[in-house]
């Protein structure tokens, strides 16, 4: 990838999208090319149109998409699959219109079959039935994937597909009706700390396993990958461990400094029980996450004091 080539990063306000930009500009690519939400619509497709016919960008890492958590999801099935199969049907259309080199496509551990073998290799995919609370993401997101698979097909269309795990870092979403589990934790503990509070409630029963990866190193992997793999193979992008939610719980609790109760609200979902991934491909391909949980956590937690207050 040349240093100038031009790059345009769909969604980068977002946690992935803002990681994008920061891992981009610190490996020295100068021709950035972002566009708001309010600059450009990309559930409209003569907008998208317009906008690849002027820019004509070389590659594009499609970070945009409506995601959020296992409430969010269940609640709002509807903005899910209409949202996302709008976004990506016009980016990955006129991308291919106008001769993008390259484009990179995020899919997502959640859409593998809710049980899944674990840890679960790429051929999972459209192997059972999908986890009841996000279906409509999840259809969506394969939906994506496949016009990628059929393009290249096609057309020699080149994109190369993620599949991460869960992801957390800074500018995530800690917003308590829409954010995944570990922002919302970050959030209820430190509210609870400074405001005295008995215990916090966790969703579900906290038996539940997750696996998290901080967002710049996915980041990293999507960078390494937008650089040597033309394959057209899906590839999981994991950290190769994951924890219950009662223990991610009581680790959040730490690093915040809470010293309260937990309390389980068994009236919302757990979710798929578990969805560790397999990441033998990516390792093959040289490829390994760095940030430790705790680590990443404590590093959240200080960009959350640090941009939130309170
Ligand atoms: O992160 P999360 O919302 O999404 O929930 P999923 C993970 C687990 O954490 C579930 C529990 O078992 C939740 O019940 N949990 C406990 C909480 N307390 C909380 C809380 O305060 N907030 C939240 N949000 N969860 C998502 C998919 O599934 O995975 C999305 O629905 C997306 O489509 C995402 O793909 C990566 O991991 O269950």
């Amino acid at each position: 990838m040349e240093k100038d080539a031009k790059i345009y990063v769909a969604g980068h306000g977002g946690l992935v999208g803002s990681a994008l930009v920061r891992k981009l500009r610190a490996e020295g690519f100068t021709n950035l090319v972002l566009r708001t939400r309010a600059d450009l619509d990309l559930t409209r497709q003569a907008d998208v149109e317009a906008f690849f016919n002027a820019e004509r960008p070389v590659y594009v890492f499609l970070a945009a998409a409506k995601v959020g958590g296992i409430l969010a999801n269940a609640t709002q099935g509807g903005d899910f699959i209409r949202d996302n199969l709008l976004i990506q049907t016009h980016v990955i259309e006129a991308a291919r219109q106008t001769q993008v080199k390259k484009l990179l496509f995020l899919g997502s551990s959640c859409i593998y079959p809710k049980l899944a073998p674990q840890p679960i290799t790429e051929d999972c995919l459209l192997t059972g039935p999908l986890e009841p609370t996000n279906e409509p993401y999840a259809i969506a997101k394969i939906a994506g994937l496949t016009m990628v698979k059929a393009y290249r097909a096609q057309y020699g269309f080149n994109a190369v597909s993620l599949m991460p795990t869960n992801l957390y870092g800074p500018g995530d979403n800690f917003d308590l009706a829409s954010s995944h589990v570990l922002a919302a934790l970050l959030r209820k503990f430190h509210e609870a700390k400074i405001a005295g509070a008995s215990a916090v409630t966790v969703w579900g029963t906290g038996t539940p396993r997750r696996e998290f990866l901080h967002v710049d190193d996915l980041a990293d992997a999507a960078l390494f990958l937008m650089r040597c793999d033309d394959s057209g193979e899906l590839i999981n992008v994991g950290v190769g461990e994951d924890i219950a939610i009662h223990e991610l719980a009581m680790l959040i609790r730490d690093v915040v400094g809470y010293t309260g109760d937990i309390v389980y609200d068994t009236s919302k979902p757990d979710g798929t029980p578990r969805k560790l991934l397999d990441i033998s491909r990516l390792r093959a391909l040289g490829w390994q996450a760095r940030i430790p949980l705790r680590e990443g956590i404590a590093a959240t937690y200080a960009w959350y004091c640090a941009n939130y207050g309170g």
